[in-house]
């Protein structure tokens, strides 16, 4: 074997093999809602060595990266018989991205790809990008995996533009897939749709998000619900209704979307979505909660004022920077609650909380009055409390 080769390969598979079994740590920073770790869960080096080189030395006598990962991001999340499991999005160094199963015996390191990416059944052969995937496990039985399908818009003569529907896919084991027909709904295009883990009125339920074209949502109003009678045949047979809407002056305003799936408490289904604004300095995503009824999910009971998570430190540079972004979160056995979010559209990252702390979150922080004359009023209530409190109990 050639000593340029070995030397090198040595090396990679030394990094490789450290970064992978690296262990993680809670990072500084108390917000009492939720613990940030230090390092990335998933990133482009986590993937395997033998994706991304030709291990011949034969063919490879540099052993020079042939098919280089640009990163491994948003990412569905399953907790299944002990173990944490991550659909990724993985993105080629040829912007294509596909999805790869990760998984560990640790909710937050330890996570390894699978020896092959998911192979999706190809049924649609103007699909050109695949990305985002849910993960519900439905009461059904199945698996459900629900993504973005990407196509060339044909009818444009912008190169650029670009059609987004619900891909869909179940699996008991989430090694073969069924792939079934994309999601139909009035709008002109979909993203971030989310699967409902019950049936609702005896219907597969979807948190959709209504869109005039591929970036912009323009007339949709927000995270919808709707249902499917057929999951075989996947059409929303009921009205779009708004759960979450989009607002004028809050973290909303240009566009929201679904996150997590929903996760079932004694008080509501607690939604962990996305809210993206303008700035000067282009769009800025950020994660927030709100909560639906337990009897009836198209039904908001509960929305937190403004930011749950926001980009922080390193998390705020990436392909896309200043973006936190999530598709998945898990609740195990002890009732803690992981919740995977990929920062800068660059790298996964991980943050856990507890479901009675999630709770308390949602339903006791109260909700954006929208004005900023009924914000100062919101805050000097908390003040004016505090300081009887603390008054009345020495507390300085
Ligand atoms: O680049 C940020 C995110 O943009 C999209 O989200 P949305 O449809 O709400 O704009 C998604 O493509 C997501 O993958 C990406 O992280």
């Amino acid at each position: 074997m050639n000593s340029e080769f070995t030397a090198n390969y040595n090396r990679e598979r030394a990094k490789y093999e450290a970064l992978i079994t690296r262990k993680n740590h809670e990072k500084d920073g108390y917000n009492g809602i939720y613990k940030r770790y230090a390092n990335p869960v998933l990133t482009a080096a986590h993937t395997p060595l033998f994706w991304r080189y030709d291990m011949d030395p034969e063919t490879n006598p540099y052993f020079m990266e042939r098919l280089g990962i640009n990163a491994v991001l948003n990412s569905g999340a399953l907790y299944m018989n002990g173990k944490y499991y991550l659909v990724t999005r993985v993105e080629g160094n040829d912007r294509k991205s596909f999805f790869a199963v990760a998984e560990s015996d640790s909710p937050v390191d330890g996570f390894r790809f699978r020896d092959y990416p998911v192979r999706l059944p190809d049924i649609c052969p103007e699909e050109t990008n695949v990305y985002d995937m849910r993960l519900t496990k439905h009461e059904d039985g199945w698996i459900y995996g629900v993504f973005c399908s990407e196509s060339k818009d044909t009818e444009s003569n912008d190169l650029s533009a670009a059609n987004a529907q619900a891909g869909i896919v179940r699996t008991k084991d989430l090694e073969t897939w069924e792939r079934m027909p994309n999601l139909k709904s009035k709008s002109p295009q979909q993203r971030n749709v989310v699967l409902h883990p019950e049936f609702v009125d005896g219907k597969y339920a979807f948190y959709t998000r209504p869109q005039d074209d591929f970036i912009s949502t323009g007339s949709g109003g927000g995270v919808c619900i709707g249902l499917v009678e057929d999951i075989t045949n996947p059409v929303i047979c009921t009205e779009e209704k708004v759960i979450s809407p989009r607002r004028y002056h809050a973290i909303t305003e240009v566009k929201n979307g679904a996150g997590a799936v929903p996760i079932k408490t004694t008080k509501g289904w607690i939604h962990i979505a996305h809210g993206v604004r303008n700035t000067a300095a282009g769009l800025r995503y950020v994660l927030y909660v709100f909560a639906t009824a337990l009897d009836d999910p198209s039904k908001l009971i509960a929305e937190p004022s403004g930011v749950f998570m926001a980009p922080h430190g390193w998390e705020r540079v990436g392909d896309v920077s200043n973006v936190v972004f999530t598709n998945g979160a898990v609740v195990n056995e002890k009732n803690e609650v992981y919740i995977y979010y990929a920062s800068s559209d660059t790298r996964l990252h991980v943050a856990s909380t507890t479901i009675d702390r999630l709770m308390d979150y949602t339903f006791s922080t109260p909700p954006d009055p929208l004005r900023s004359v009924e914000c100062v009023k919101q805050r000097c209530k908390l003040i004016s409390r505090n300081l009887e409190y603390m008054k009345a109990n020495s507390i300085c």
